[in-house]
């Protein structure tokens, strides 16, 4: 049982004798540092882990646990399995299909080689199993995630009335991209405390992972199933009313906006995507929450969380080598330092490491935009985003970076780049105000850096995107500033790249260990 298969009901543990079979668990330092996790990633899913063992033993279970500190761990996935066989003499592996194509090519090694049978069970936590996406993908020409979400909602029932969405739309989006009203300050947000468990985890992590990126003061993460569903509670009830309008807003300072946090705890098993989804509907259904609000919820969940997994899944391993758009430079060190006069990017990475999180529309639009429009090589964006946050698994890491937010896929998850001027981000946070840049500079070292660069970008990549026709608009804009102005951003963009890429990236080593 991997360290994001900590669900009850898992399919690998679905028909187990209490009298003969030995669960095993193992934390290695393989998982720990393929990428150089975030230290609360780290101590989130040991402390999971050990608290899941816990309860299992609880049940009778016998729980082959190895510690990440255990003088005989051979501190890979592959390596536990040999040895627990050895010294078990057990007959037979089950396990449910893990979640990582990296791992996955190991495990499948392993069983080739292994003295005895290995049964991997579908993952059944998914909502839309492989075989489903599969079928559905077919042999479309373009994979929508708007026309997958529908026939979701067709076959869970959710939102439905009769056989028509609630309401009579599919979507609310169009209503979810409020900017922040002056004053209008997010709710504060009750964190979970660390139990025992989890302080011991963070305390092996403080000491076994002392160079990995991020802080480990103010870990707040639910570690255990009535921790994640306490969390969800109060979302529920109090946050997700608000969720749709201001879902696309920013503000400094405010790392949770009115975001669900739940992210982590579904992607390691603490919570159920569909029964999750089933509770906001319930909230909508009481008259507690708005339509628009708890439709988009839905939406993220049922729609994009499903949709990108069948993605990775269908297009694996060709998937993690695209790079449409010929990104070739390094990633920025201030990705990793926050130290940058830009504040909207300084307060995106700053929340990173202080919580393993950020929130989507920081993901997307802030940190994401930034390395597209910089041309950052997409191994190099993959690589920080699967190390910085607590819920980064890279089935739903990469989707979301290679195609939503650097259009590295040419095409796939998304139907144009998420690409935008600092007129965005004013739009929809309060960032500029407080910024040393003027966002509506267009030219000069005082102007903000996101706009030479997207023009830059644009004038770039004309020959991939100068015939998307949903970048016609932009494209006409540029091509009436006239040949001149036109090359004079674009040399001015590249001198923006080389300036804030100039600073020397950390090196991001397999073992992480210099990401701080
Ligand atoms: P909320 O805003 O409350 O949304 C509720 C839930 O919907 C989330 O918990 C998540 O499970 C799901 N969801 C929302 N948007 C997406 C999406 N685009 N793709 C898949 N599921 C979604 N999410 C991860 O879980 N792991 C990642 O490694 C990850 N990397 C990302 C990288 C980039 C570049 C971008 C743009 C997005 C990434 N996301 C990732 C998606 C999204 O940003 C996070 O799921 C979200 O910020 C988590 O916070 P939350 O639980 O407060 O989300
Ligand atoms: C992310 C992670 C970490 C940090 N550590 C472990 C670990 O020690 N043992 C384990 O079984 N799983 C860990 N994981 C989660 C795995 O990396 C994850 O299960 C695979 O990448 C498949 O998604
Ligand atoms: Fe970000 Fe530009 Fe606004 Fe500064 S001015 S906060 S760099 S968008």
């Amino acid at each position: 049982m991997l360290g994001d298969q900590l669900s009850d009901g898992l399919s690998a543990l679905e028909d187990i004798d209490t009298e003969t079979d030995v669960v095993l668990m193992a934390e290695v330092r393989g998982e720990a540092t393929y990428v150089g996790h975030h230290k609360q990633k780290i101590a989130l899913i040991f402390a999971a882990m050990r608290g899941h063992a816990a309860r299992l033993s609880a049940r009778g279970v016998r729980v082959r646990y190895v510690r990440i500190d255990d003088p005989d761990n051979t501190h890979s996935i592959t390596g536990e399995l040999e040895r627990a066989l050895a010294e078990t003499g057990c007959a037979r592996v089950v396990m449910t299909d893990c979640g990582e194509w990296r791992l996955a090519e190991a495990l499948t090694a392993f069983r080739a080689t292994s003295p005895v049978p290995v049964e991997s069970r579908e993952d059944r936590r998914f909502i839309c199993s492989r075989d489903r996406f599969g079928a559905w993908a077919g042999d479309r020409k373009q994979l929508r995630m708007e026309y997958f979400y529908r026939e979701m909602r067709r076959e869970t029932g959710l939102l439905m009335d009769g056989t028509g969405p609630v309401g009579g739309q599919w979507n609310y989006d169009a209503e979810n991209r409020k900017g922040l009203p002056r004053g209008l300050r997010p709710p504060v947000r009750a964190r979970t405390a660390p139990n025992p468990t989890t302080l011991e985890a963070i305390a092996d992590v403080a000491r076994l992972f002392p160079d990995h990126f991020g802080d480990l003061e103010g870990f707040g993460w639910p570690t255990t199933p009535a921790e994640a569903r306490a969390a969800l509670d109060v979302f529920l009830a109090d946050i997700l009313p608000n969720f749709g309008d201001w879902q696309d807003a920013m503000a400094g300072g405010q790392p949770w906006m009115w975001h669900g946090l739940i992210s982590a705890s579904l992607n390691i098993g603490l919570l159920d995507p569909l029964e999750t989804c089933r509770r906001a509907e319930a909230v909508y259904r009481a008259g507690r929450a708005p339509l628009n609000a708890v439709e988009g919820f839905i939406r993220q969940i049922l729609g994009w969380r499903e949709f990108v997994r069948g993605v990775y899944w269908l297009k694996m391993p060709e998937y993690g080598r695209r790079n449409a758009l010929d990104a070739d430079r390094a990633l920025p060190g201030f990705f990793w330092s926050g130290e940058t006069d830009m504040a909207c990017v300084a307060d995106a990475v700053t929340s990173t490491r202080r919580h393993a999180y950020a929130h989507h529309i920081q993901r997307l639009m802030v940190t994401g935009n930034l390395a597209m429009l910089l041309g950052v090589d997409p191994d190099a964006v993959d690589d920080w985003y699967l190390s910085v946050y607590a819920d980064a698994f890279e089935w739903v890491e990469m989707p979301n970076t290679r195609g939503m937010a650097t259009f590295a896929d040419g095409g796939i998850v998304g139907s144009k780049p998420y690409a935008a001027s600092g007129a965005y981000i004013n739009r929809m946070s309060d960032y500029c105000g407080g910024c040393r840049y003027d966002v509506k500079g267009k030219s000069g070292d005082g102007a903000c850096p996101f706009n030479r660069l997207y023009w830059g970008f644009l004038e770039r990549n004309r020959a991939q995107l100068g015939g998307n026709a949903r970048l016609a608009m932009p494209y006409r804009t540029l091509d009436g500033f006239g040949e001149d102005r036109r090359r004079a951003l674009l040399a001015e963009a590249e001198r923006t790249r080389t300036v804030l890429g100039a600073t020397k990236p950390v090196e991001t080593s397999p073992s992480g260990d210099s990401h701080d």
